[in-house]
C-alpha cells in the first residue's frame, strides 16, 4: 500500500486554532480518509536556521511541522506568493507588484521545503502537494531524486496566458509545473487556461489527443478535480449547533425577520465592499424590507501584515458603518458586521438559520461556503443560495440565484427574488443542488486525485522508446 504524503505552506494542527481556510478542509479530509503524513510550516517565525521538523501523530496522521525564518516568510509569503500570485490568479493586476528577492525566497523556501521533507519519505510514497505557494517544489524534488508520483492542486483559479504573462517569470512558473504528474484545478476554466500556457510555451503539439501533455521524456496529466464538502457532516454540525448557545442567542435577536448570511475570509477577492453597496442598493430600491431583514457578515482577519487587506478592512468598516448610519432604526441594524472567528460547527448553524446565503466573490476558485450552505440548509424550508457567476462553484451550482458580483443593482434584485421565493420553488432549486454537491463529495475529490496519482505510479508516467 502507497502512503499519501501532502505538503502545503501552513498545516493545522489538531487542537490548535489556526486561521480557517478552504485548502485546511481539504487537505484534512483527505488524509483522514486515507492516513498519511502531511508536511508544512507550522506557523511559527523564527531569527535563526530551520532545524529537523516536529511531528506529531493523531488518529492515524502524521503531521510534520518546519519553522521559517522571519525574513523569508516575509518575502515568500507576504510577498510573492500573496502579492504577487494571488492577485494575478485573481486576476487583479492593481493589487500585484514583483519583486526578484520575494521571487528569491520564494525559490529558496521551496528547496528548504524540499530538503526538509526528503529525509521523511518512503518508497512508496504518493506525493500531493497543494497550490500557489509551493509550485517549484515538484521540480526541486525531481533534482533531489525523487522519482515516485507528484501531484499538484491548485486551489485558486488558474489565469489565461494573456494575463500569465504579465509574470516576469511566467514560463519558469509553467515549466515548474510539468514536472509534476498530475497537475488539478478546480474547473474546465482553469484548465483550458493552463493548456494555453502549455500551448504558449512549447506549442499545439504538446497537447497529445488524449488531453495529456507530453514536455520532453515527461509526460502528465492536468485535469478538473472540483473540490467539495462533507454533505453529512456538514449537516449533522449544522443541525446540532441550531440549539447551539450562539445560534440560538443570535436567531432570538432576529425577532423573527428575515436572515441574509456572508462567510468569507476578508479578502479583496471576496467581493465584499461591492456586496455592501449591492445590499445598499437594496435597501434603497425595496424600502419594504426595512426593519424586516438582517445582514449578518462574518469575515475574519486574514494576511493583516499585508496592506491591501489592512485597506479593505478600513473600506468595509466605513461600508457598514455608512449602510448602519443611513438605515438603521432603534430597534434594528440593518448590517452586523463580525471579524471574529467561530469554530466551524456554529458557522454551519448560522449558516442553516439564515434565509439568504450570499457568496458574491470577485474571483474564486471554488467556494466552500456556497457548497456548505446548501449542504446546511433544511430540504424541507430551504434558504436560497445567491452566488456569483466568477466563483468556481456557480459551475455546479447552477440552480442558485446566478449574479455578477460588480452589478450592485442585480444583486439587489437577487437578493429580493430570493426572498420572495415560493416553497416549492426554494425546494426545487435546493434539491438539485444537493443532489450535485452528494456526487461530487470532499471524500470522491481526493479520491479521484489519489486515484490519479496511483496510476502515475510505475512506467506511465515516462514515455517508452518507441
Ligand atoms: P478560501 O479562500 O479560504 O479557500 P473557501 O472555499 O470559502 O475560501 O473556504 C473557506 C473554508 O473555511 C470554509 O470551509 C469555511 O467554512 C471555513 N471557515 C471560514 N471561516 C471560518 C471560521 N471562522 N472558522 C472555521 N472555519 C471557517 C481556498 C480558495 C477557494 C477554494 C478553497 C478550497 O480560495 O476558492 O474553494 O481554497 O479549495
Amino acid at each position: 500500500m502507497s502512503r499519501l504524503v501532502c505538503v502545503s505552506n501552513r498545516i493545522s494542527l489538531p487542537r490548535k486554532s489556526a486561521a480557517p481556510g478552504g485548502l485546511a478542509v481539504g487537505v484534512l479530509s483527505a488524509l483522514k480518509r486515507t492516513g498519511g503524513l502531511w508536511f508544512g510550516w507550522g506557523g511559527d517565525t523564527i531569527g535563526h536556521e530551520p532545524g529537523d521538523p516536529d511531528q506529531l501523530i493523531r488518529d492515524g496522521v502524521t503531521y510534520a511541522t518546519i519553522d521559517l525564518r522571519t525574513r523569508d516568510f516575509e518575502l515568500y509569503y507576504n510577498g510573492y506568493s500573496n502579492q504577487m500570485l494571488w492577485p494575478l490568479f485573481h486576476y487583479f493586476l492593481r493589487g500585484m507588484r514583483y519583486s526578484v528577492e520575494e521571487r528569491d525566497a520564494y525559490e529558496s523556501v521551496n528547496r528548504l521545503f524540499a530538503q526538509k521533507l526528503l529525509p521523511l519519505l518512503q518508497e512508496r510514497d504518493l506525493i500531493w502537494v497543494h497550490d500557489y505557494h509551493l509550485i517549484p517544489l515538484g521540480r526541486q524534488l525531481r533534482e533531489a531524486g525523487v522519482r515516485r508520483p507528484l501531484g499538484f492542486f491548485l486551489h485558486i483559479p488558474f489565469p489565461n496566458i494573456e494575463m500569465l504573462r504579465v509574470l516576469p517569470t511566467y514560463a519558469e512558473l509553467l515549466r515548474d509545473l510539468t514536472h509534476y504528474d498530475v497537475v488539478g484545478f478546480q474547473t474546465q476554466n482553469d484548465l483550458k487556461a493552463f493548456y494555453s500556457g502549455i500551448e504558449h510555451l512549447f506549442g499545439a503539439e504538446a497537447i497529445r489527443s488524449d488531453g495529456r501533455i507530453r514536455v520532453g521524456d515527461r509526460v502528465l496529466r492536468a485535469d478538473v478535480f472540483p473540490i467539495g464538502v462533507d454533505v453529512a457532516s456538514v449537516q449533522n454540525e449544522a443541525v446540532e449547533a441550531m440549539s447551539s448557545d450562539v445560534v440560538r442567542r443570535m436567531y432570538d435577536s432576529l425577532m423573527g425577520r428575515h436572515l441574509m448570511v456572508g462567510v468569507d475570509r476578508l479578502d479583496y477577492s471576496k467581493g465584499l465592499p461591492e456586496r455592501f453597496s449591492a445590499y445598499q442598493h437594496f435597501l434603497e430600491t425595496y424600502p419594504e424590507n426595512s426593519g424586516r431583514i438582517t445582514y449578518l457578515q462574518i469575515a475574519p482577519l486574514s494576511r493583516s501584515d499585508v496592506k491591501a487587506y489592512v485597506e479593505i478592512r478600513q473600506a468595509l468598516e466605513q461600508a457598514a458603518g455608512r449602510t448602519n448610519g443611513r438605515f438603521a432604526d432603534t430597534d434594528w441594524t440593518p448590517i452586523r458586521y463580525l471579524n471574529r472567528n467561530f469554530p466551524h460547527s456554529t458557522l454551519m448553524g448560522l449558516l442553516r438559520s439564515a434565509h439568504v446565503g450570499i457568496v458574491t466573490p470577485l474571483r474564486d476558485g471554488m467556494n466552500l461556503v456556497a457548497k456548505e450552505f446548501v449542504a446546511a440548509q433544511n430540504a424541507d424550508d430551504p434558504g436560497v443560495l445567491v452566488l456569483s457567476t466568477l466563483a468556481g462553484a456557480a459551475r455546479e451550482l447552477n440552480s442558485a440565484l446566478l449574479v455578477n458580483p460588480y452589478d450592485s443593482r442585480a444583486v439587489g434584485h437577487a437578493i429580493q427574488a430570493a426572498l420572495s421565493m415560493p416553497l416549492p420553488e426554494r425546494r426545487e432549486r435546493h434539491a438539485a443542488m444537493l443532489q450535485t454537491l452528494k456526487r461530487n463529495d470532499i471524500a470522491s475529490w481526493s479520491r479521484r486525485f489519489v486515484e490519479a496519482l496511483e496510476k502515475a505510479d510505475g512506467t506511465d508516467t515516462r514515455v517508452r522508446a518507441i
